[in-house]
């Protein structure tokens, strides 16, 4: 049997259901990016947040492309299970928070609507870093062919601000308020960046609209975290082994969770912070510390324990050969950048993030951090080098990974998924191991506006890439 509102009845008594009547919700937020991580994360705040008391917060997901997620989930009307895994504790409950899945490129006009609903306030993304089309030096990629078509206006949209753009351009006419947009990604700054973003196209589209988002819109910074590896067959044998019913939409997921927002909406918003979110004046020191240290280390472990032969994040973690660099990139390297006094105990993030990358009980496949590498690396390493760097501290941690992940975009050792494969492997092409690190990191490299190489680094980056 398919997991449905009415199969939800005959489930396991193991499985905790919604602490409310799901079906009598309305819905207030508008999702883009509906993916596991999105599942595992703000739902289930959001969920939570709805069994307190706080009505009509429902979601309505959307898919820009792939049909996948409406499939796994429209048929279940909106529901799934959540798996927290640990090797000493397993526990799954039912999510009620989504009402349904969009897939824009077939209905566009059913996401505009949702976005110029009155009962929607919040607009959130977990687009991944390549959901929001820049180039290297994080300007808006006007030359993308889904941008340029958005710009041009003549065929549905198909980008987050094309579709944005004429959800707001429909409340302005109609006079309802601005909304909320909530980046959820793993971008440093990620309100400031996509409030910049979205302004940047609304003022080369529609300039009154650009000064009505000024003014009506807000975009908060998050600090999103928790592990979600994607699903495999397996997982959902498994999932339906312990609920008793076919699920297509679940996830699992780490028993750690957590959530930092600025406090910055432009209208109501779930009260979020009373099942266990952080609301703060400034997500700052948060972000930087998640982003440097764990998904430094995360992106560390995908290229150097790949290259090791190792398939999940706990066999590299366990591996002494890459630990010491891995230590060394988290609590000398990157923790040397962070703000001492924000009041996060450093060394002790470290260490309850390596018993969480140690957690064998999630099979998180390196291959899935490895993914989008040009896109992750600025604010994982070449931030955090560059300060580094101007500060005169040698960063031999991140500059070992850094050479792993230069290789790895040859091409050569394994595909590369990646939206820039194709520009890097020619540049490889072009400049030959010898020459591939100042193509990247020299003067005029790819990405020097973020973190332009001293020579002494290139001459270290270009032997170990040469050793690769
Ligand atoms: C990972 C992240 O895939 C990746 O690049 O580093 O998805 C990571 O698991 C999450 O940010 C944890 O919160």
């Amino acid at each position: 049997m398919r997991l449905s509102r009415e199969a939800a009845a005959s489930l396991s008594p193991d499985v905790a259901r919604p602490g409310y009547d799901f079906a009598h919700q309305r819905t207030g937020i508008v999702h883009f990016g509906i993916g596991a991580f999105h599942r595992a994360h703000q739902a289930v705040y959001t969920d939570d947040a709805m069994a307190a008391g706080d009505a009509n917060w429902r979601i309505i997901g959307v898919s820009l492309r792939s049909g996948d997620v409406a499939a796994q989930l429209n048929p279940q009307d909106g529901l799934y299970a959540l798996a927290q895994r640990a090797t000493d504790q397993v526990s799954t409950r039912l999510i009620g928070a989504v009402a349904g899945v969009i897939v824009a490129a077939d209905a566009p006009d059913a996401v505009i609507d949702a976005l110029a609903s009155a009962d929607t306030h919040i607009v959130s993304f977990t687009v991944t870093e390549k959901g929001y089309v820049r180039r290297p030096d994080g300007s808006l990629d006007w030359d993308n062919a889904d941008v340029a078509s958005d710009r041009a206006g003549t065929a549905p949209p198909r980008t987050i601000y094309g579709f944005v753009a004429a959800g707001l351009a429909r409340r302005k006419a109609a006079g309802l308020p601005g909304l909320t947009l909530l980046s959820c990604d793993n971008l440093a700054d990620n309100g400031a960046r996509l409030h910049r973003l979205m302004s940047g196209y609304l003022s080369a589209t529609d300039p009154a609209l650009a000064d009505w988002f000024d003014e009506h819109c807000r975009c908060p910074a998050t600090m999103v975290d928790r592990i979600v590896p994607a699903m495999t067959e397996a997982d959902r044998r498994w999932i339906a082994s312990v609920t008793g019913v076919e699920d297509e939409g679940a996830v699992i997921t780490e028993p750690f969770c957590q959530w930092v927002i600025e406090d910055d909406f432009a209208g109501p918003r779930p009260c979020w912070e009373a099942v266990g979110a952080q609301l703060v004046s400034d997500v700052g020191p948060y972000e930087a510390a998640k982003l440097r240290m764990l998904n430094g280390a995360h992106s560390a472990l995908a290229y150097l324990g790949l290259d090791r032969g190792h398939e999940y994040v706990h066999q590299a973690i366990g591996d002494p050969a890459l630990r010491g660099t891995i230590d060394t990139l988290m609590r000398q390297e990157a923790a040397a950048t962070l703000d001492q006094d924000a009041g996060i105990d450093l060394h002790a993030y470290a260490d309850a993030l390596i018993a969480r990358f140690a957690n064998a009980a999630l099979e998180h496949r390196l291959t899935q951090i490895a993914m989008d590498g040009s896109q992750k690396i600025p604010q994982r390493w070449l931030e955090p080098l560059a300060i580094n760097q101007a500060a005169g501290r040698s960063t031999p941690a991140t500059l070992q990974a850094l050479a792993a992940w230069i290789v790895h975009i040859r091409g050569t050792k394994r595909p590369v998924d990646d939206p820039m494969a194709a520009q890097l492997a020619e540049l490889w092409q072009q400049n030959g191991a010898a020459g591939i690190a100042a193509a990247l990191f020299g003067q005029d490299g790819l990405f020097a506006s973020t973190w332009q190489a001293k020579p002494d680094e290139l001459a270290l980056l270009s032997e170990q890439v040469r050793a690769g």
